[in-house]
């Protein structure tokens, strides 16, 4: 079938709105109609060029929501007419990984979905016989996309999908660092690093979990009202702290956060994010990406002296599991996710979504089909 989807042809370039060549679901595999997706600062990254495990010509897109049109044999979990997320993090409950209880990194595909194709080792999308990668399984930017059926979580119907696709990846990574990740505790003080569609997550976390205090770390002085109506309960931009970050930090936190959360990527952050930890507990958790070939660095008498660094992907969520009861979460008013998706468009104007996150002017875009 034909469908309409954004190409990213080369890195650093803007996405081609094209018809796509897209082939129908194999074995195992379903068709999913696309009906919203987010525009998540990891799309922009892999864009960038700085993903090492990025490829071109490629379909980006990761956090989406669409029913189901069509299903492969041997689909047995999903039918027509379902509405899903796509989950970039399957959950096959049969790897090693999945049976481990310490991981949600289930790894049954993991080798053909970095490498842009589907677990038979080929792609489903090509333009007049030239092929396209899939990205990160999902392939979102796509109106029709084909997805493994352990990729896509079944969520109730009654669910907006122009809201609930931010769950396929910020709400679920912000939330479940905080949940999952860290298993914070009521009372605790935290530091979040970078408030922006992840960062804020992660402060709607905290305030869920009865956090006592949630400081907020942010260049951009625009984001500090949201971050308030969240539960950030201090603001800190660092360009008007006089002198260093860290003991400002740790001073404001009482002798040190419990837990930090660095939502930027950036191994200065990520240092800082470290070391303005509690000695003796406090323990650090890295959601940013790093480009390629950046390393991170710390005296080790940092960990010595008890401070731990993490690290978690899609927040530790088991996504066909996890990602419903979010989504119930959701409709129930216990998380909030409408305000923050800042701007809706069309998929025609899907780079506009990428120029207002690099401008600071967008916390969630999010493109309706
Ligand atoms: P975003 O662009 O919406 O937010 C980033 C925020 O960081 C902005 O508010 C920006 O002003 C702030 N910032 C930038 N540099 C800063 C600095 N030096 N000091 C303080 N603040 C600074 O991005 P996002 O969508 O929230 O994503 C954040 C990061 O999380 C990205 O690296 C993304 O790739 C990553 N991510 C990771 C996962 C995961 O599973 N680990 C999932 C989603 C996103
Ligand atoms: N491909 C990159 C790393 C990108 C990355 O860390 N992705 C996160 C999700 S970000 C979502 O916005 C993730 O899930 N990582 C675990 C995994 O298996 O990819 C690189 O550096 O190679
Ligand atoms: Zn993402």
């Amino acid at each position: 079938m034909d469908t309409r989807a954004a190409v990213a042809y080369k890195a650093g370039a803007p996405l081609s709105i094209e018809t796509v060549q897209l082939e129908g679901p194999k074995p195992f595999e379903v068709l999913v109609e696309i009906m919203a997706t987010g525009v998540c600062h990891t799309d922009a990254f892999t864009l960038s060029g700085d993903d090492p495990e990025g490829l071109f010509p490629a379909i980006l897109g990761h956090e989406g929501a669409g029913i189901v049109r069509e299903v492969g044999k041997g689909v047995t979990s999903l039918k027509p007419g379902d509405h899903v997320i796509p989950l970039y993090t399957p959950e096959c409950r049969e790897c090693e990984y999945c049976l481990n209880p310490k991981t949600n990194l289930c790894q049954s595909i993991r080798t053909t979905q970095g490498a842009g194709v589907m677990p038979d080792g080929t792609s489903r999308f090509s333009i007049n016989g030239e092929k396209v990668h899939h990205y990160m399984g999902t392939s979102t930017f796509s109106n029709f996309t084909v997805l493994p059926e352990i990729s896509l979580a079944k969520i109730r119907q009654d669910a907006p999908f122009d809201k609930v696709c931010y769950i396929g990846c910020g709400v679920t990574t912000g939330v479940g660092a905080v949940i999952n990740t860290a298993k914070a505790e009521p009372g605790c003080k935290a530091v979040v690093f970078g408030l922006g569609g992840i960062g804020l997550n992660v402060v709607q976390g905290l305030r869920l979990i009865g956090a006592d205090q949630i400081v907020g770390v942010d260049l951009n002085p625009a984001k500090k009202d949201l971050a308030e109506k969240y539960g950030m309960t201090d603001f800190v931009n660092p360009k008007e702290v006089e002198g260093d970050l860290v003991p400002y930090l740790v001073d404001l936190t009482g002798g040190g956060a419990d837990y930090s959360f660095e939502c930027i990527g950036h191994p200065t952050t990520m240092r800082q994010a470290l070391e303005c930890c509690h000695k003796g507990w406090g323990e650090s958790i890295i959601i940013g990406v790093a480009g390629a070939g950046q390393e991170i660095s710390t005296r080790p008498f940092q960990l010595v002296t008890g401070r731990s660094w993490r690290g978690t992907a899609f927040g530790g969520a088991r996504g066909r599991t996890d990602v419903p009861k979010i989504v119930d979460w959701y409709m129930d008013g216990k998380i909030d996710i409408d305000h923050m998706i800042t701007h809706t468009m069309p998929l025609e104007e899907i780079n506009t979504a990428f120029d207002l996150m690099h401008e600071g002017k967008s916390i969630r875009s999010v493109v309706t089909f």
